[in-house]
């Protein structure tokens, strides 16, 4: 339960009200994680859980409100479920009897697979007599698995074809795997002001940590303050670090105390590159410099509340690029789900980290802005660009 839910894979679940979705969900896990009602429409909001799907590991499970909700309230409901689609990995997509008319489930099918979205059938409600599977998937050009959410009935089967579907390489990404071999030595350096809650490291920290240690190397972390000793230490020792990696605040402090032949990142250049496209973040830093007066500038963060970063969307970021591109700027703020979706009128957008988003919903911000031609970058690689890192700190990695 300790994996972060943005590392999780994440599969939705899709079909109309009362298919069995949130008991598919139960079924699925072995708990009793969703709401179940014989009253159509009683999931609303989408609900995440996450839990260990053996056998494909840590996943998050996204129960829908149906597909075919009507009403003022139902659409509402069902424009929330469309936007689920953005950070889903794979799809579910249940259908139970009677069928009569899939032509909802053709659309949403259409959709899913216009995104590149692997999706996994499933007929529900096996327990009620024959189901037409045959001429359901024929009808759908997708093979369904028939179950019983009721009576468990099928669900092997239907985690057979859940795990044939995860896309390839999915547990494949690694944050530094291809970067370093076994036993290299990776010189982490944390600010002086180690800034987390107290008692623990932030979650960066964490993964890149742990990323080293999957990858048999040997980590090390110090403070700016001692990163000299660290310094002195290892070459008594004849050994130098084979890549330091740094907080992007400390790393001009750092870049002399290791010197020129070191391989040098951040944290969050490494977390820009694991989430998303770094290249094109790293030309949406660029594109700063082509800011002019009376652009506007979008500020996306993917929480509501952070409170490690206090006051940088509103503040310290548009104070940042103001100075940067040297024009008189419009900002505009947005958090959590508002992130727009038409970026026509904006000159650049400038995301958060997105730490708590996993790598498809970052990466659905990220195309959104590439097909409508609006350069994004995100906060790491804009201060990067600022101290005069990015080119070091990106060789090698795009
Ligand atoms: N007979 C039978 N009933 C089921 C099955 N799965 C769900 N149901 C019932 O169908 C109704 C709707 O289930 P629910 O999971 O809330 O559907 P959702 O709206 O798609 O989330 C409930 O009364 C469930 O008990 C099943 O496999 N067999
Ligand atoms: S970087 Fe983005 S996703 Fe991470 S805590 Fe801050 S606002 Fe949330
Ligand atoms: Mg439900």
């Amino acid at each position: 339960m300790d994996t972060p839910k943005a590392n999780r894979l994440h599969i939705a679940i899709f079909g109309r009200r009362n298919a069995g979705k949130s008991s598919l969900i139960n079924a699925l896990t072995g708990q009793d994680a969703a709401l179940v009602s014989s009253e159509p429409g009683t999931t609303t909001d989408p609900v995440m859980k996450a839990m260990e799907l053996l056998p494909i590991g840590p996943v998050v499970f996204i129960d829908t409100a149906g597909i075919d909700d009507q009403g003022e309230l139902g659409q509402l409901r069902v424009e929330r479920t469309r936007r689920v689609l953005d950070r889903t990995d794979l799809a579910l997509l249940v259908v139970s009897p009677p069928v009569t008319d899939l032509s909802m489930e053709e659309g949403w099918l259409a959709e899913l697979r216009g995104r590149g979205i692997p999706v996994v059938g499933v007929f529900n409600k096996s327990d009620q007599g024959e189901l037409p599977v045959q001429w359901v998937s024929g009808r759908l050009g997708l093979r369904l698995t028939p179950v019983s959410a009721l009576t468990g009935d099928g669900i092997q089967e239907l985690k057979a074809a859940i795990q044939e579907a995860v896309p390839e390489g999915w547990e494949m990404r690694t944050i530094l795997g291809d970067l370093m071999e076994a036993e290299d030595l990776v010189l982490l350096v944390a600010p002086q002001d180690v800034q987390a809650p107290k008692g623990r490291l932030i979650l960066p920290q964490v993964q890149v940590m742990r990323d080293v240690l999957d990858h048999d190397g040997v980590a090390m972390m110090v403070k700016t303050g001692e990163l000299r000793g660290a310094m002195e230490l290892l070459e008594a020792a004849g050994r130098r670090p084979d890549l330091v990696v740094t907080d992007s605040q400390v790393f001009h402090l750092v870049k002399d105390l290791v010197g020129p032949d070191v391989r040098l990142t951040s944290f969050s250049i490494l977390m820009a590159r694991y989430k998303g496209d770094l290249r094109t973040l790293v030309e949406g830093a660029r594109a700063v410099d082509r800011l002019v007066d009376g652009d506007v500038v979008l500020i996306a963060e993917a929480c509501t509340h952070h409170p490690l970063e206090g006051d940088i969307g509103r503040e310290k970021l548009p104070a940042l690029i103001s100075e940067m591109s040297r024009a008189r700027l419009e900002f505009r703020v947005v958090a959590g789900n508002d992130f727009p979706r038409d970026l026509k009128g904006f000159s650049l957008v400038v995301h958060c980290g997105g730490c708590m988003l996993n790598r498809k919903h970052m990466m659905s911000r990220i195309m959104a802005a590439r097909s409508q031609g609006v350069p994004i970058t995100n906060y790491g690689v804009l201060f990067a660009k600022r101290s005069g890192i990015l080119d070091r700190a990106v060789v090698g990695l795009i």
